[in-house]
């Protein structure tokens, strides 16, 4: 799905800003259903808040109730469209995501459903919209999570009156970060013509010095009988034509002379290079970014343009003060300030597609990126059914679809930590793995992360690089250092002697609050997670040279969870603050960063 671009042909507004909000706290929830809130004006059937958007609404107000809130939350505002709109074009409203499931009215009128948070979804509104008077639109989004959800959860309910009150109930879930709710990104009015560029897949190999680019379009509206006209020109990164091709077919190949590659932070000075392909269909003009660049996997190595890579990195979550899992411009630049300052190459979605704009930033910045999917918490057999099944394949086709031409995405993760060592997995893990690779039409390597002990493992048969998260001396054995080494090394010979694969070690952390200090070191001190860190260090340093392509520190930053003994506000295991400041462990990392990014 095209990201929305002003063009020749193209203009776009963004609907962002502060609605009307209403959380829909009736005890069956269905009141704003049955009521009809979407008929009129939200605030003539109840009393209404000012809501951000994009934001998630639970740190918005002081509400626990809101803040804690699982059900539908109503969300409105008006907007105008100008007639000079009114003909002749296609008018698309789009959501670059909403947490969970979204009903989308214009001016009263359903224009839109969509299941799953974290990927965007649109309609053509046009047969809606007033183009000579105010326009409302409205939105119900619902954070319910149940077994066949992305990530799966399960609504508890207690029927003990003598000790929890009436109608109590609580949401269950298998991960371990808040479940914050609302319109988390964009919302956009975009128009394009009635004939359309619909997608652009972009596809790049290497010959010697040249780029081969292969690029195919699909087309939409009223397709002419010709199939149109295409004409598709490469321009460098100063705006000159390096490539053209003209021609009646939606498939065009353009060969791009001494191509500039696009490489990670660290393995070569054109760090992040793109060009972008223009492409004008019978008139209709989008500007696509693309890299080029290879991705192969061997038995021991990675290898980005033929060269090993070796990532040195953190998994992240998009999680902050106050806006929660909302889209901002200054967090994501200045995290990216900080992946720079760490000396990172790589980063994992962990555990869900990321924004379009954190995503483009890794393209330009050379940041690789492991695109994971929401499928976190997959733990019990009821997460694991047909309907599960069939909701994780649609939603690895939306991210596929979403990402597929970005050249920071080495690899995709259809899940972390699932129960894969019992009976159901090995199936259900082999579909979505084979769905996932037969849709990505540059074949990039599939994974998904396993915390389960190789002798019980029964997917890591199906991926192509093995990616492990591992706690020793933390969750297991906990302060007790001496292990890791041992535990650690075990795992990487078990997984290696039954399967001939690369490892990357996806997690390994230490919850840490700021300013706790002890020497000797002791769990949860700055001195702890520099001495659990450099523990690990030693035996990825004798692994390096042979299999393991990868070592990520979780957590980039500290994050919120919900409330359990095991958390202290939020999962500590940063190496920034939730606010980005460094811990202590912040400066070790960035020393061994550095140095492997200039091959010490
Ligand atoms: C891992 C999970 C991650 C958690 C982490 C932890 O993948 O989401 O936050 O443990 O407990 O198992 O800190």
């Amino acid at each position: 799905m095209l990201y929305p671009q002003d063009s020749e042909s193209r203009e776009s507004k963004i609907l962002d800003g502060i609605w009307h909000f209403r959380a829909d706290m009736s005890p069956s929830r269905t009141r704003g259903f049955n009521e009809k809130w979407w008929t009129k004006s939200l605030s003539e059937s109840g009393p209404v808040i000012d809501m951000p958007v994009p934001a998630s609404y639970n740190d918005i107000t002081e509400d626990k109730s809101l803040r804690d809130f699982v059900g539908w939350a109503w969300y409105e505002r008006q907007f105008y469209v100008s007639p000079h709109w009114s003909s002749n074009r296609r008018i698309i409203l789009r959501f670059d995501s909403a947490h969970y499931n979204s009903v989308v009215w214009v001016n009263g009128k359903q224009v839109m459903e969509h299941n799953g948070g974290h990927l965007p979804f649109e309609s053509d509104v046009f047969g809606a919209l007033n183009f000579d008077g105010p326009n409302r639109v409205t939105v119900a989004v619902n954070n319910t999570l149940t077994p066949t959800t992305l990530p799966p959860g399960e609504i508890i309910y207690q029927t003990d009156t003598s000790k929890y009150p009436k109608g109590y109930f609580t949401q269950e879930l298998q991960m371990d970060f808040f479940n914050y709710a609302g319109i988390h990104r964009h919302v956009w009015l975009y128009t394009t013509p009635v004939t359309y560029i619909d997608d652009i897949t972009i596809l790049t190999d290497i010959e010697g010095s040249k780029g081969l680019v292969n690029c195919t379009i699909t087309v939409g509206g009223k397709v002419p009988d010709t199939d149109g006209s295409v004409r598709v020109s490469a321009f460098d990164s100063a705006g000159r034509v390096v490539a053209s091709s003209s021609s009646l077919s939606s498939t065009s190949i353009i060969v791009i002379p001494n191509a500039t590659l696009w490489w990670p932070y660290g393995m070569n000075e054109t760090v992040g290079h793109q060009y972008t392909i223009m492409v004008n269909y019978t008139g209709d003009v989008y500007r696509q970014k693309f890299g080029i660049r290879t991705v192969q996997v061997t038995e021991d190595k990675f290898l980005i343009n033929k060269k090993p890579f070796y990532c040195h990195g953190v998994a992240k979550h998009e999680d902050s003060d106050i806006r929660g899992k909302g889209l901002d411009y200054s967090l994501i630049t200045k995290d990216f300030n900080m992946l720079r300052w760490l000396g990172v190459n790589c980063i994992r979605t962990s555990h869900y597609p990321y924004a379009e704009e954190i995503m483009s930033l890794a393209d330009q910045q050379g940041v690789a990126v492991i695109d994971e999917s929401p499928g976190v918490g997959i733990k019990h057999k009821s997460n694991m059914g047909p309907e599960s099944l069939k909701h994780h394949k649609e939603v690895m086709s939306e991210m596929i679809r979403r990402d597929k031409n970005r050249p920071s995405v080495i690899m995709w993760s259809v899940a972390n930590e699932p129960a894969s060592d019992s009976s159901f997995a090995a199936s259900y893990f082999k579909s979505v793995i084979e769905h996932t690779r037969s849709e990505d039409p540059a074949k990039r390597p599939v994974t998904f992360v396993s915390d389960v002990v190789f002798e019980k493992d029964t997917v890591v048969q199906f991926v192509d690089v093995v990616c492990m998260n591992r706690y020793y001396a933390w969750y297991h054995d906990p302060g007790h250092l001496e292990v890791v080494h041992l535990q650690l090394q075990r795992e990487f010979e078990g997984f290696r002697s039954k399967q001939k694969k690369p490892i990357i070690v996806t997690e390994y952390g230490a919850d840490t609050v700021p300013g706790l200090h002890r020497e000797p070191s002791f769990m949860f001190t700055e001195e702890y997670q520099v001495d659990f860190l450099q523990e690990y260090h030693k035996v990825f340093d004798d692994a390096r040279q042979k299999f393991l392509v990868g070592e990520m520190v979780w957590n980039f930053a500290d994050f919120m969870t919900v409330q359990g003994t095991k958390r202290v506000v939020g999962n500590k295991k940063g190496l920034l603050t939730r606010q980005r400041q460094p811990k202590r462990a912040a400066f070790t990392i960035r020393d061994r960063y550095h140095a492997l990014a200039t091959g010490q």
